[in-house]
């Protein structure tokens, strides 16, 4: 039996959740981290020593970091839909998995949803957020151009790329900035709109973050 723990406001536990509910595998879910603590536990630092969420758990390995845990739970149950055997594809995939966490997350989750909504108006920084809104432009503009012949980042169907890199999509919508015109990429978060896994574990309201910096 599959465990994760990580609180369901939690980004990157979202990702985790979305998938573990498009293979439909049998999970516990614990709350863990925010207002539920438990991160510094030696139980829970024993099985992720950095103390954050998500992590998940099940008959063979303690698995954390929410890209490590795609990754695994793809392998494992996900071929051949979501994950792939075949190296060049699966380096595919990969590559839309490593720029989601290294390059959109930071200039969004960090640079936006932190900088701007998480931040109380007095303490943030208008150059950097304006900064970020400008970066994640030309990101989601890029997306844009990427998916003018495809309806999922690598084509017909819905891989772990477009769950790392989806799951920014419900938030960056629903911001008080400016957007860019990218109607591929509307496209593309009206079909995520679709699947209960996002429906259900990432369309989930934020509003309680809002100009608050603590977990
Ligand atoms: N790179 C890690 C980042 C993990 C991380 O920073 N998790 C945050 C939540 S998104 C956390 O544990 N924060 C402490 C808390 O929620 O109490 C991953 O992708 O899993």
């Amino acid at each position: 039996m599959l465990t994760v723990w990580g609180r369901r406001s939690s980004f990157n536990v979202q990702k985790v959740m979305w998938l573990v509910d498009e293979l439909a595998l049998p999970y516990r879910h614990i709350d863990a981290g925010g207002k539920f603590g438990g991160l510094d536990s030696d139980e829970f630092r024993r099985m992720n020593p950095h103390g954050k969420i998500p992590v998940i758990k099940d008959d063979v390995v303690t698995v954390w970091d929410s890209h490590a845990i795609l990754r695994y739970l793809a392998a494992l149950h996900g071929k051949p839909n979501l994950w792939r055997d075949d190296p060049i594809q699966q380096a595919q995939i990969d590559s839309w998995m490593n720029w989601s966490q290294t390059v959109l997350q930071p200039d969004f989750l960090v640079g936006i949803f932190w900088g701007f909504y998480r931040t109380p108006a007095d303490q943030r920084n208008p150059v950097a957020i304006e900064r970020s809104i400008a970066l994640c432009a030309a990101h989601f503009q890029l997306l844009n151009t990427i998916l003018a012949d495809r309806p999922f980042l690598l084509g017909n169907a819905l891989t772990v790329a477009d769950i790392a890199t989806g799951t920014s999509l419900y938030r960056y919508f629903n911001l008080d900035i400016d957007r860019p015109r990218i109607p591929n990429v509307e496209a593309w978060y009206q079909r995520l709109q679709q699947r209960d896994g996002y429906q259900k574990n990432v369309m989930v309201s934020f509003e309680s973050q809002f100009g608050r910096l603590d977990y």
